[in-house]
């Protein structure tokens, strides 16, 4: 049977990717970098999962002769990053995607459990729960596997196995939720079933092995198993 609700963060929860576009961008300018991440790039740069690994990504493309920075330099940007970022969520730059306040609120008072698989980093999560629900994530996703906590982040399946081991469950009794090739394929190696939703930077994307492909989570798309477990009333 169907026991947990495994959500990503980015894309999935919410539209969050030009928050963190924008707060890369304002950060590259307060450490006077002549970096501008614009559209274009920055939907090749997301095949990178996480901050740090983005922008490592990225110096790599970049000519011998241009000024890079070093790794303890990636770390010190990105925590200045994460601190943009929290604020422009907490200004309430951010609304949840269709369907999702309504899954997660059914899902819970069904006694399904809920958890969180995200490369993003932790305070990124508190954030847009304490923006998006008025709530700290714990309090709505007892289990929650991010960022830093894994060695390898999407598309590997580290993240993925992390919050099943927390769960408890096999995969065959959770399913998960993504919005990214690079996400779909982490939880498929985890040896989940996923439900893609593709959002602003993955919707050319191709998402082969999904078990279901649909445009949101509002009520009416929900795939059968979710009608079926939820809706038995
Ligand atoms: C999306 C990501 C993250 C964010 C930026 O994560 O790849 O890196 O773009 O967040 P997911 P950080 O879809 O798995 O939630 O800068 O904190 O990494
Ligand atoms: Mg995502």
């Amino acid at each position: 049977t169907l026991n947990a609700l495994i959500f990503d963060v980015d894309g999935t929860l919410a539209e969050t990717e030009e928050i963190h576009r924008r707060a890369f961008n304002e950060t590259f300018a307060e450490w006077g970098l002549d970096w501008n991440w614009s559209q274009d790039d920055y939907r090749v740069l997301l095949k990178t999962g996480g901050g740090k690994e983005r922008i490592a990504a990225f110096q790599f493309s970049l000519a011998d002769t241009a000024r890079k920075l070093t790794d303890d330099e990636i770390r010190a940007l990105h925590k200045d990053k994460t601190a943009r970022y929290g604020h422009l969520i907490a200004q309430g730059h951010v609304t949840l995607r269709p369907g999702i306040a309504d899954l997660v609120e059914k899902a819970r008072e069904a006694g399904m459990r809920l958890a969180l698989a995200t490369t993003t980093s932790r305070p990124n999560v508190e954030a847009l729960t304490q923006a998006c629900w008025g709530k700290a994530a714990a309090d709505l996703f007892p289990v929650i596997a991010s960022g830093d906590e894994v060695a390898r982040k999407k598309p590997d399946p580290e993240i993925y196995l992390l919050a099943l081991k927390r769960l408890g469950l096999p995969p065959r009794d959770c399913v998960a939720f993504e919005d990214s090739r690079i996400g779909l394929h982490s939880a498929m190696g985890a040896g989940l079933p996923v439900v893609v939703t593709p959002s602003l930077y993955t919707d050319e994307e191709e998402h082969m092995g999904a078990a279901f492909r649909i445009p949101d989570l509002s009520r009416k798309n929900w795939p059968l198993m979710l009608v079926a477990r939820l809706c038995s009333d």
